[in-house]
């Protein structure tokens, strides 16, 4: 009788939100004979069977692609000519730990930079940074995508606040600021969707707003103005809650001072939207509770306003009494039952003059080791220490490029693909050839990995442990490894966890990663809760803990004065305005008009409800169902220019060229074309000068990474609002 095994995973496509996903093991072979499937009982998947996934039904198919990276890889020919031999871990170890220890002991640690997208066991990057004494890390999802507000939040309350409701029994009214949860955040969307009112904030229509009390149709990268306009109204129509603004707030005078300069009537100039639409969802806000404004992630990277607008946000959700409250925005708690964060990434460890050695720390000093110190310690558990105290991911692929303030001699780039996800990619381009040393950790060949020197294959989530956090809800759960990491004569691959630790080891670094495997670090980690990783996975598989409501009523917020700081004493304290405050976008019609004459149209782009980021586009079921990238444009620019529904069109600024097919819209603004993010084409040649055809269809092509447009405070890098223009061409495909 064929014997088989259940075994449970967490998937990682969805991004923030994971869901457990069920597969049939052939005991014999290893091999996956039944699934995916839904876990019963899961708190995870109430919001559609997992069969109803179109990302996890197909992803066997790419779980098992020819395209898998499966042993180690170093350069055999030129950069970028995708010449590789294969090489034994024990080799690659060895050489890249040897190059690792020249550039601390000759250049000094700092001129190691290391660069991360979102993947499950990211602290362990984190340890081996502290260990190795490199301030120049830095994550591309945790300082944008959320990770930014997550700061200001902690800035502003103490603890983060964002994520937003829900309890869908007690929340009465959603704002859906620059969020897609329908096509971006099923779960949370099956809590938003059944909240009884709801208001989008979007330039273009979305499925959310079908039955939404109102869609605000706003100007790209104006949500600032938008939130102190709302202010402006609260505060002056006596809408707000006197009681928790005189006992739990400071700086009220100042804000009311401050947003007498959003006047609704000028506002609606800056943002395109009717005053009395202004100022109907204002009050709709203010009066309906408790309510929650919820992260969206193009805010986030809004470079110059990203900060001031989640800062105007918070101060929203504060004087209208939402914070700290079920249904509205509660605030994260950490789960109490496992071993702390800090910890795991060993933060103590970096030696003191390294800390300050951070690119960009002078500068942006919010989001580097100066505010990082200035937050009180109870604050700082919910920090970083790779982010919030490392350098912004902007300053390294500058310093990378141009050699400022100093060169950069290695760098290893892992779970993510700047090629397509950074600004400016032809700048990346250039950092990665200017620097001596590149590693890439991934899962496939990608544009970036072309530019590498040693590229080593990684575990997918169905081949490693996981631990997941469903921060809105407060549920810690687990996943399986359901396939080996190893399989003689197929493949060959380590979790990320064992890839930093084999280096650290080899550094001198042996006593501080004392579990052989990610299991048994996972056995440490949840030593509170009285069982091990695999009893946990196999008996409990999640926890809940509940939310507290008005938990400040307690002890305070854990901010410095205790209280929410609508005037932050953090931001004054380093020199920047403590209030928010509207700035143009740095491409506008209003604040470039010279550029805005050639360059007509303001680009958003947009994430694609088929594929994960820059990912998947090798899937051939998925791309069936997504085979080109969109720009979605108004009806009438696309008639002027002669352009049809799937017509290809260039779009082009000062940065480059790249082309799309046309998707005609009646809803969007006609000032504001929508390009599809993270195209590039794993059919196409990986060698230059095609790189996979990286050039053809990214929108980050035309997107600056100019130091002055990232954000002021935090150095978040701006991925969205630049100015383009738009033209038919005639090609049948991008060939
Ligand atoms: N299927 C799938 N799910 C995903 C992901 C994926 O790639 N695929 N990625 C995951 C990740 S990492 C993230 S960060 C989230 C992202 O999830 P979301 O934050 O929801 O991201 P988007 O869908 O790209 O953008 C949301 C909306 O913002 C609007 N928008 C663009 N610019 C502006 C602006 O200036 N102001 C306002 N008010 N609105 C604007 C867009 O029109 C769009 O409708 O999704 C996660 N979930
Ligand atoms: N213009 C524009 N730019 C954007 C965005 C946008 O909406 N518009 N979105 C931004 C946002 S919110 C985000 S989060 C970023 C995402 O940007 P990235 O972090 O670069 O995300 P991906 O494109 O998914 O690339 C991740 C890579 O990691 C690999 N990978 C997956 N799992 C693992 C693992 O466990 N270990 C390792 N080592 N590798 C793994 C995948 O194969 C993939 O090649 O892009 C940002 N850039
Ligand atoms: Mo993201």
């Amino acid at each position: 009788m064929l014997r088989q095994r259940e075994a449970i995973g967490l998937c990682r496509i969805q991004g923030h939100d994971q869901c457990q996903v069920k597969f049939t093991v052939n005991e014999e072979t290893g091999e996956i004979i039944g699934g995916p499937n839904s876990v019963a009982g899961s708190p995870l998947t109430t919001w559609t069977k997992v069969e109803g996934c179109v990302r996890i039904r197909h992803y066997l198919e790419w779980n098992n692609h020819a395209d898998r990276l499966n042993y180690p890889l170093k350069r055999a020919g030129k950069r970028g000519e995708n010449k590789w031999k294969q090489i034994s871990w024990d080799q690659a170890f060895d050489e890249i730990a040897d190059k690792l220890r020249e550039i601390k002991e000759v250049d000094g640690p700092e001129k190691l930079a290391l660069l991360s997208g979102f993947y499950n066991s990211q602290w362990d990057i984190s340890r081996f940074a502290n260990l190795y004494g490199t301030p120049n890390i830095d994550s591309l999802n945790a300082r944008i995508c959320g990770g930014l507000e997550y700061w200001v939040n902690v800035l502003i309350y103490g603890a983060p606040a964002h994520y937003g409701p829900p309890d869908p029994e007690k929340c009465q009214l959603v704002v859906l600021w620059a969020n897609r949860p329908s096509s971006q955040f099923p779960i949370k969307w099956d809590s938003e969707r059944k909240v009884p009112h709801r208001i989008v904030i979007d330039p273009r229509w979305i499925d959310e707003c079908k039955g939404a009390d109102l869609w605000l149709k706003i100007r790209p990268g104006t949500d600032t103005a938008l939130a102190l306009a709302w202010l402006n109204v609260i505060i002056n129509e006596n809408l707000y809650d006197k009681q928790f603004v005189d006992k739990w707030t400071v700086g009220f005078d100042r804000l009311k001072e401050r947003v007498q300069q959003y006047d609704p009537r000028k506002v609606s100039e800056i943002t395109g939207i009717p005053a009395k639409d202004i100022v109907a969802s204002a009050k709709l806000y203010a009066t309906t509770k408790p309510a929650s404004i919820v992260w969206g992630s193009p805010c986030g990277y809004s470079g110059l306003n990203a900060a001031r607008v989640e800062q105007a946000r918070c101060c929203l959700r504060a004087i209208t009494g939402n914070v700290g409250v079920l249904g509205g925005n509660h605030f994260n708690i950490t789960y109490s039952k496992q071993q702390p964060l800090h910890e795991l990434e060993l933060a103590d460890r970096m030696p003191p003059d390294k800390i300050t050695k951070a690119l960009g720390g002078g500068k942006y000093r919010a989001m580097t080791w100066p505010g990082y110190y200035m937050v009180p310690d109870k604050a700082r558990a919910y920090a970083r220490s790779f982010v919030n105290r490392g350098a912004p991911m902007v300053t390294i692929y500058n310093a990378m490029r141009t050699g400022t303030p100093h060169p950069i001699k290695g760098a290893i780039i892992t779970a993510c693909n700047p090629m397509a996800t950074f600004s400016q990619s032809r700048h990346v381009y250039e950092a990665l050839m200017n620097t001596e040393f590149v590693v890439s950790i991934d899962l496939i060949h990608t544009p970036t990995t072309m530019l590498a020197d040693y590229v080593l294959p990684a575990t997918s989530w169905l081949e490693s442990p996981q631990i997941g956090y469903l921060e809105f809800k407060y549920i810690l759960y687990t996943g399986q490894r359901v396939l080996p990491k190893s399989v003689p004569g197929k493949y060959d691959r380590r979790d990320d966890y064992d890839i930093w630790r084999e280096l650290g080891i080899r550094l001198g670094q042996e006593k501080d990663w004392p579990w052989k495997t990610l299991e048994e670090c996972y056995d440490w980690r949840l030593e509170p809760t009285g069982m091990t990783f695999k009893e946990f996975s196999e008996k409990k598989l999640w926890d809940i803990q509940p939310l507290v409501d008005r938990e400040y009523e307690k002890e305070g917020f854990n901010t410095r004065s205790g209280k929410v700081e609508l005037a932050s004493s953090v931001f004054e304290d380093l020199g920047y305005d403590p209030l928010p405050y509207y700035e143009e976008p740095p491409e506008s019609p209003i604040r470039t008009p010279e550029l805005a004459k050639k360059y007509p149209l303001i680009a958003i782009t947009l994430k694609s409800q088929i594929f994960y980021q820059s990912s998947y586009r090798n899937n051939a079921s998925l791309r069936k169902l997504h085979p080109d990238p969109l720009v979605e444009i108004h009806k009438d620019v696309a008639a002027k220019e002669g352009i049809k529904d799937g017509d290809w069109v260039s779009i082009e600024n000062q940065n480059g060229r790249i082309r799309m097919k046309a998707k005609i819209s009646e809803t969007i603004r006609p000032d504001t074309v929508c390009l599809d993010f993270g195209w590039w084409y794993p059919e196409k040649k990986g060698a230059e000068p095609s790189l996979f055809g990286i050039w053809e269809s990214n929108c980050n092509v035309l997107c600056s990474d100019d130091l002055e447009y990232a954000g002021r405070e935090c150095g978040n890098w701006h991925l969205s609002t630049f100015l383009v223009k738009t033209n038919r061409v005639k090609i049948s495909k991008a060939d």
